[in-house]
């Protein structure tokens, strides 16, 4: 059969692609891989109202799985801002982390099953929908979080809590991040089952989110830190009460020096949108070099403090055009020791590459901290594993690799690519 292409042996090599949203660009061919692409794939399969199973294809996508659960009264137990686009498939790829990790867990705990094609074919029928199964090895949890490098995923069982019927959000502003972390340990003792967010935000994140969108601020005054603080219950009035509260008795201690609890929908979206929108506004000057860490709490901010004194001192930031950094931003989920630490830039350029690596990953490695906290490795950050993994760990990954993927013909290029097609493709 003419198939268009002399080695047939060249066109077998794959990227499995969802919504296209990662953020290390795994789901995007190197040289000369074919795109398996999930949309298609795209049926709600079964939901227990129970058990709170739902069982989907892996092209379904996250906002619609979760409008579908919530009619039944349910929610989906991972949400993120790219929603709207991402695929169940491409979340349980990525082990994606989210806004809710804090409260929900990981996917490594909420998946039941999954049902996987391997690179020879065959189907891996693993799609069990029992909490509990401890009879031998727990496959399906390598292919959480193996971005697309064991084989195609193409459905997943998925255990969803009920969807709470009140939530609630308070904004505040603090003058360190001694203080931060304070507040986080007290929201844990105050809120405690219905605190479901706690997320960080830096003054500079959001001056950058008010000179993109010029929205009016969630609170009177500016402050060095802020944190979004929500909560999932039962009771609207009484969670309300509590994260009053809780914000007086944070006032009251001088943990806090101002705050705010939203009243209703449009302010706890207006509330979110400081801290979801802060992604795309840092991509308004030009590129914006992005670390998603790991990092012990009580450290968690320094490197953020580290990165913009290397800047200044290189004369790298700036107002002007001359001056390739806009802003050295730090935010996201200090629930989960999880920091985003973002350098918005009007163009990409040499000398701040230098500034940032390797220094970014010896300060990780120094702290046994991770370089990849929730978004993966992918193309982006495959060669830095070795920060964040021993050799004994990578030669183990590196066996489990051969054993589902002899040929090397699942995302190649990426973090598990094999020498014989970089030859080739060089
Ligand atoms: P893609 O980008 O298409 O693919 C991602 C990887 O998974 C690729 O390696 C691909 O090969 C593989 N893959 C995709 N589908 C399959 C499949 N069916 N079988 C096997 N492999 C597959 N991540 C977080 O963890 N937390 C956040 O808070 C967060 N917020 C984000 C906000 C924005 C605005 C954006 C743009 C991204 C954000 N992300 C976040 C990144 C996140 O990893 C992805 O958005 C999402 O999980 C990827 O899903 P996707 O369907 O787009 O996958
Ligand atoms: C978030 O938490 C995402 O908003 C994106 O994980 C982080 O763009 C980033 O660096
Ligand atoms: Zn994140």
């Amino acid at each position: 059969m003419e198939t268009g292409c002399e080695n047939t042996e060249d066109i077998r090599t794959v990227v499995p692609q969802g919504g296209n949203t990662g953020l290390v660009g795994g789901s995007v061919p190197v040289f000369d891989e074919i795109v398996i692409n999930m949309s298609r794939m795209n049926e709600i399969r079964s939901f227990d109202e129970v058990s709170g199973t739902l069982v989907v294809d892996a092209g379904c996508i996250l906002e619609v799985v979760d409008g579908y659960l919530k009619e039944k009264n349910h929610i989906f137990p991972l949400d993120l801002g790219a929603k709207g686009s991402c695929h169940i498939g491409g979340n349980v790829a990525t082990n994606a982390g989210g806004l809710r990790l804090l409260r929900y867990g990981s996917l490594h705990g909420n998946v039941l099953g999954i049902e996987a094609v391997l690179p020879d074919g065959t189907v891996v029928d693993d799609l069990s929908k029992l909490r509990k199964n401890n009879t031998g090895y727990d496959l399906k949890q390598l292919f959480i979080g193996a971005e697309g490098t064991i084989g195609i995923i193409t459905g997943i069982s998925v255990l969803c809590p009920q969807r709470s019927k009140a939530t609630n959000v308070a904004f505040f502003g603090l003058e360190s991040f001694e203080k931060v972390q304070l507040a986080f340990k007290e929201a844990k003792g105050q809120l405690s089952e219905i605190l479901s967010a706690f997320e960080l935000m830096d003054s500079q994140s959001q001056d950058l989110v008010h000179r993109v969108t010029k929205n009016k601020r969630p609170l009177e005054g500016e402050y060095p830190f802020y944190c979004l603080v929500e909560t999932s219950g039962s009771n609207f009035d009484h969670d309300q009460e509590k994260l009053s509260n809780f914000l007086e008795h944070v006032m009251e201690k001088e943990i806090v020096l101002d705050g705010a609890v939203s009243e209703n929908e449009t302010q706890i979206k207006a509330f979110w949108s400081w801290r979801e929108g802060i992604p795309e506004c840092l991509g308004h000057w030009g590129g914006v070099y992005k670390y998603d860490l790991s990092i012990p709490l009580k450290e968690l901010y320094l490197l953020v403090e580290e990165t913009r004194a290397k800047m200044e001192k290189a004369g790298l930031i700036g107002d002007t055009n001359e001056h390739p950094v806009v802003g050295v931003v730090g935010y996201g989920h200090m629930g989960d020791s999880n920091l985003h630490l973002n350098v918005a830039t009007r163009r990409y350029d040499k000398k701040v590459e230098k500034e940032l690596e390797p220094f970014v990953y010896e300060w990780i490695a120094k702290r046994n901290g991770s370089i990849s906290a929730e978004h993966g490795l992918g193309l982006a950050k495959k060669n830095y594993i070795g920060y964040s993994r021993s050799d004994t760990i990578i030669a183990l990954m590196k066996q489990i690799k051969n054993l589902y993927d002899p040929n090397g013909i699942m995302n190649p290029y990426k973090w598990f690519f094999s020498e014989k097609r970089i030859v080739y493709a060089i």
